[in-house]
C-alpha cells in the first residue's frame, strides 16, 4: 500500500506530465498553423510521449493501492513569437519537471518508499534525455540565427526525427 504523502506527490507529477502534454500539443498546433510541419510533427509526437509518461504514473499509483486522479489544469499559451521561443520554453519547462522529479525522489527516500524510488529512476533518466534534446535543438537554432534557409532545413530534419530511447508505454 502506498504512503498517502507519496501518493499525493505522484498525483502532482501526473499533473505536470499532463501539463507537458497539453503544452506541447498547443505548440504543435501553433507550428502546424504557421507552416512548420517538421516542428509540429515533432511536437505532436512529444505531446503523445508526455501522455505516456502520465499514464505510467496512473498505472503505478493504482497498482500500489492508491488512486490516480485526472488533473484539472488551465489552458496552455496559444501563440508563440517563433520556433526559438517554443524550444526555449520547452527547455525551461523540462528543467522544472526535472527539479520536481528530484524532489519526489528525495521524498521517497525520506519515507523509505524504495519501490517508488526504484520506479522513478526511469523518470530521472528520461529527464536527462529531455533536457539534452531541448538544449541541442536550441543550440542548432542559435547557429541558424536569422537564416531562413537554415530554419527550413531545421524544420525538414525534425519531420523524421526519432527521439532516443523513449520507452514509455
Ligand atoms: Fe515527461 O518528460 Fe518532459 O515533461
Amino acid at each position: 500500500m502506498i504512503d498517502g504523502k507519496i501518493e499525493k506527490l505522484l498525483n502532482h507529477q501526473i499533473e505536470l506530465e499532463f501539463e507537458s502534454s497539453q503544452y506541447y500539443l498547443s505548440m504543435a498546433s501553433w507550428a502546424e498553423k504557421n507552416g512548420y510541419n517538421g516542428v509540429s510533427t515533432f511536437l505532436y509526437k512529444h505531446s503523445e510521449e508526455e501522455r505516456g509518461h502520465m499514464l505510467k504514473l496512473f498505472h503505478y499509483i493504482n497498482d500500489r493501492g492508491g488512486h490516480a486522479l485526472v488533473p484539472t489544469i488551465g489552458a496552455p499559451p496559444k501563440e508563440y513569437k517563433g520556433v526559438k521561443e517554443v524550444f526555449t520554453k520547452i527547455l525551461q519547462h523540462e528543467r522544472i519537471v526535472t527539479s520536481e522529479i528530484n524532489d519526489l525522489v528525495d521524498a521517497c527516500l525520506k519515507a523509505k518508499d524504495y519501490s517508488t524510488h526504484n520506479f522513478l529512476q526511469w523518470y530521472v533518466s528520461e529527464q536527462i534525455e529531455e533536457e539534452r534534446l531541448a538544449q541541442t535543438l536550441l543550440d542548432k537554432l542559435d547557429l541558424i540565427g536569422d537564416d531562413k534557409g537554415g530554419l527550413y532545413l531545421f524544420d525538414r530534419d525534425l519531420e523524421s526525427f526519432i527521439p532516443a530511447g523513449d520507452g514509455a508505454a
